[in-house]
């Protein structure tokens, strides 16, 4: 029998008792989730719904089943007010009396769950702000700074819940045995000095000089800065995110040349995983500001995200600057 901090055990003195709820739900929802997508190739799940979500983005069946899961369990877990979720329009009431709001993406990267690449879900929990009752965009409208928990499952080698409830970042190994979370990665940092860089490079001639000559500054042969860096992009966000916060260096999704916001949503993508950088050592900005100083006005907002290594980080600044 493994042995080893249980996240229950963990939780109990790092959280609050409504705060251990939603959480706690959260990691038995992720263990379906995560057994689904380990048999998705036998059980006729994989490939699309035939319906678009409401950002006009395919929905694959398996993130259409993961977000009806976590909407179940959050349900269930009655510390839960609220649910804004990349497959859902609005904002869902969950428990009117509930202390906590969440957002989430059901599943992220569902797009390469046809190729066992890893994908994940993300999610970030704020305190309601209005009183009892439904819950409304209000609700959801906090910056980054407000952000009570955040993390993601990871469903990879390993099923890893990656967490921050704003005392650090660890990490809980699904133990399949026992079917328990057991804390594998505790206190995690990033690199203070990254190695590798993570971008869609495919995309570079749509984006901006500053980004497009931080990607030269980074494969230029250097031997004191140790370049060139590693170029790693696995187009799963939860999955370079993972490899940023153990290995170090910068994952960037830019806008396209002009703009401000890039394909990764604000409220469920950008600012849990800032949120976690930020816990872990790192950085997280939109190449202008912290994403967690950005205030939502929007359930869906886009953002351009550079998040990881703070040297890294500070020199896409530069570039930025131009
Ligand atoms: P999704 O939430 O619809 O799965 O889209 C987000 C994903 C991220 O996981 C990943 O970082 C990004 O899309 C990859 O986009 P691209 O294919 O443009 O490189
Ligand atoms: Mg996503």
């Amino acid at each position: 029998m493994a042995k080893g901090v249980l996240l229950t055990d963990f939780l109990e003195s790092n959280s609050d008792i409504e705060l251990n709820k939603v959480l706690l739900s959260l990691a038995e929802g992720c263990k379906i989730i995560g057994r689904l997508i380990n048999n998705a190739g036998i059980t006729n799940i994989l490939g699309v719904t035939g319906e678009t979500n409401v950002q006009g983005e395919t929905v694959q069946k398996l993130d259409d089943l993961s977000n009806k899961i976590l909407m179940d369990y959050l349900l269930a877990s009655e510390a839960t007010a609220g649910y804004l979720s990349e497959e859902n329009e609005g904002v869902v009431t969950l428990n009117e009396n509930g202390k906590y709001i969440i957002s989430v993406d059901p599943l992220d990267g569902s797009g390469n769950i046809d190729i066992c690449a890893p994908v994940g879900t993300i999610f970030n929990i704020v305190e309601r702000l209005s009183p009892v009752g439904p819950v409304n965009d209000a609700d959801f409208f906090q910056t980054g700074n407000k952000t009570i928990a955040a993390g993601y499952f990871i469903y990879g080698s390993s099923t890893i819940l990656i967490l921050s409830t704003g005392n650090g970042v660890n990490g809980f190994t699904l133990n399949t045995e026992n079917h328990q979370y057991f804390l594998s990665h505790p206190a995690i940092k990033i690199a203070e000095r990254g190695k590798i860089y993570s971008l869609n490079q495919g995309n570079i001639g749509k984006f901006d000089d500053g980004v497009k000559n931080f990607v030269s500054y980074c494969s230029e042969n250097d031997k004191a800065t140790s370049r060139p860096y590693s170029l790693r992009y696995i187009g799963s966000m939860v999955g370079d995110i993972q490899r940023t916060l153990i290995k170090g260096g910068i994952f960037i999704y830019p806008a396209n040349k002009g703009g401000l916001k890039g394909k990764l949503r604000l409220l469920y993508e950008c600012i849990p995983m800032s949120y976690l950088a930020e816990q872990a050592g790192g950085k997280g900005t939109d190449g202008t500001q912290r994403i967690l100083d950005i205030q939502p006005t929007e359930l869906h907002e886009r953002t351009a995200i550079f998040i990881g290594s703070k040297d890294l980080v500070d020199k896409a600044h530069e570039f930025l600057k131009g």
